[in-house]
C-alpha cells in the first residue's frame, strides 16, 4: 500500500538576501509603511556589521529540510512533503500554500520556527496558514507552542553547563544566565497574552535542568516604535544584574529565538557584549539550535506528538 503524502508547512520570520530586498522586507514588517531613510540605513547597517545579509535563510531551508528528513525516517504512515512558508518575505505563507494545491496535497501539518506562542506571532503566522488552506481546499493543523519541550530544554540547558562547567568556581558565584525573547509591544499583555508566561516557563525549566539558580528573564531586539515594549531589555538588565547584584559573568541564552539570525547576532553578540565590556563583565552565550540534530529531533517529535493528538 502506497503511503499518504501529507503537506508539512515550516514557518519562520524570512530574513533579505540581498541589500535590494532589506527595504521591502522592512517595509512588510511594518505592515507596508515604508521606513524613514535613518532607520532603513540603520537597519542596513546592521546587516552589514553581521557580514552583509543573515545566514538565516539557509538556515531555516536546511531546518526545514531536515525536520522533514527526520519525520519521515521516524515513521512509516505519511511521507512527509516539506513547504517552507515566510512571514515577512517570498516564499510568503500563502506562496507555499498555494504551492500545496498546485502538487495536490490535501492534508497538512504546520510549525512555526519560534517555541513560545502570542497574538503577535505564532497566531498571526497560523491564521494566515490556515485562512490560505480553506481557500485551497486544504485540511490543515498547526502547532501551538512548543517552549516546554524536554530535548528544546535539554539543548539549551547542555549549551550553558558547558559554558558554566568551564569556569573556576569563584566565577560561577558571580555568573547570571539571562535568558530571553524578542520583546513585543505591552499592549499584549491587556488580552492576558501568555508569552511572558510561557518564557518564565522556559527558564525555570532551563534552571531545574542546569541546576543554576541564579537567572533572570530579559527581552530583547524591541521594536523603533512609540508605544511601550516588554522589559526589561536585556542591555538594561546587565547593567542592573552587575551594579544591583555584583554579577560579573553573563551567560545570554536567547531562547525565543532557534537560528543565528541578526536579532542573535547583532542584539546579542555585539551589543549584549559591548555593555559587558563596558562594565568589564564577561560575555558568552551558547550555540543556537540551527540544525543541531537533538533540536531537529525535537522538533520531529513535536510534530508527532501534534499529529497523535488531532489522529
Ligand atoms: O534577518 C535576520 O537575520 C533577522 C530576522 C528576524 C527574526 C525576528 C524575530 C522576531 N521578530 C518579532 C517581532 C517583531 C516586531 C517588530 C519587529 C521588527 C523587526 C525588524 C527586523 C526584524 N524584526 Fe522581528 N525578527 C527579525 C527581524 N520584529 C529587521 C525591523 C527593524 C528592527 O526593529 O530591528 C516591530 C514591527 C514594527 O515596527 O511594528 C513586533 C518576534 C520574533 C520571534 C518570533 C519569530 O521568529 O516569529 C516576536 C528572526
Amino acid at each position: 500500500m502506497s503511503k499518504k503524502v501529507k503537506g508539512l508547512l515550516v514557518m519562520a520570520y524570512g530574513t533579505p538576501t540581498s541589500e535590494e530586498e532589506i527595504e521591502p522586507y522592512y517595509t512588510h514588517i511594518r505592515h507596508g509603511r515604508k521606513p524613514e531613510p535613518e532607520a532603513l540605513q540603520d537597519l542596513k547597517d546592521r546587516y552589514e556589521a553581521i557580514g552583509g545579509v543573515s545566514p538565516l535563510a539557509k538556515i531555516t531551508e536546511d531546518q526545514a529540510k531536515s525536520l522533514c528528513d527526520k519525520l519521515n525516517e521516524l515513521q512509516d504512515e505519511v511521507e512527509y512533503k516539506v513547504y517552507i512558508g515566510l512571514k515577512h518575505i517570498s516564499p510568503f505563507i500563502e506562496d507555499a500554500v498555494e504551492q500545496m494545491e498546485k502538487d495536490g496535497i490535501t492534508e497538512a501539518v504546520s510549525i512555526v520556527l519560534a517555541p513560545h506562542y502570542s497574538t503577535f506571532s505564532i497566531k498571526s503566522y497560523n491564521e494566515r496558514a490556515g485562512k490560505e488552506a480553506e481557500k485551497h481546499g486544504i485540511t490543515l493543523t498547526s502547532v501551538v507552542d512548543w517552549y516546554k519541550e524536554p530535548g528544546y530544554i535539554k539543548f539549551w540547558a547542555d549549551g550553558i553547563k558547558e559554558i558554566y562547567d568551564n569556569m573556576s568556581a569563584d566565577e560561577q558565584d558571580e555568573t547570571v544566565v539571562i535568558v530571553s525573547a524578542h520583546s513585543l509591544p505591552e499592549k499584549i499583555l491587556d488580552a492576558g497574552d501568555p508569552y511572558p508566561q510561557q518564557l518564565e516557563e522556559t527558564a525555570q525549566l532551563i534552571s531545574d535542568a542546569t541546576g543554576i539558580t541564579n537567572y533572570d528573564v530579559g527581552w530583547q531586539s524591541e521594536g523603533n516604535t512609540p508605544d511601550p515594549w516588554l522589559g526589561p531589555d536585556v542591555q538594561d538588565l546587565t547593567r542592573i544584574l552587575y551594579h544591583e547584584k555584583g554579577y560579573r559573568s553573563f551567560i545570554y541564552a536567547p531562547v525565543g529565538f532557534v537560528a543565528d539570525h541578526l536579532e542573535v547576532l547583532y542584539d546579542n553578540d555585539y551589543e549584549c557584549k559591548v555593555v559587558c565590556d563596558e562594565l568589564g563583565a564577561k560575555y558568552y552565550r551558547p550555540e543556537m539550535p540551527n540544525v543541531h540534530p537533538l533540536f531537529i529531533e525535537t522538533l520531529a517529535e513535536v510534530v508527532l506528538k501534534h499529529e497523535k493528538r488531532d489522529a
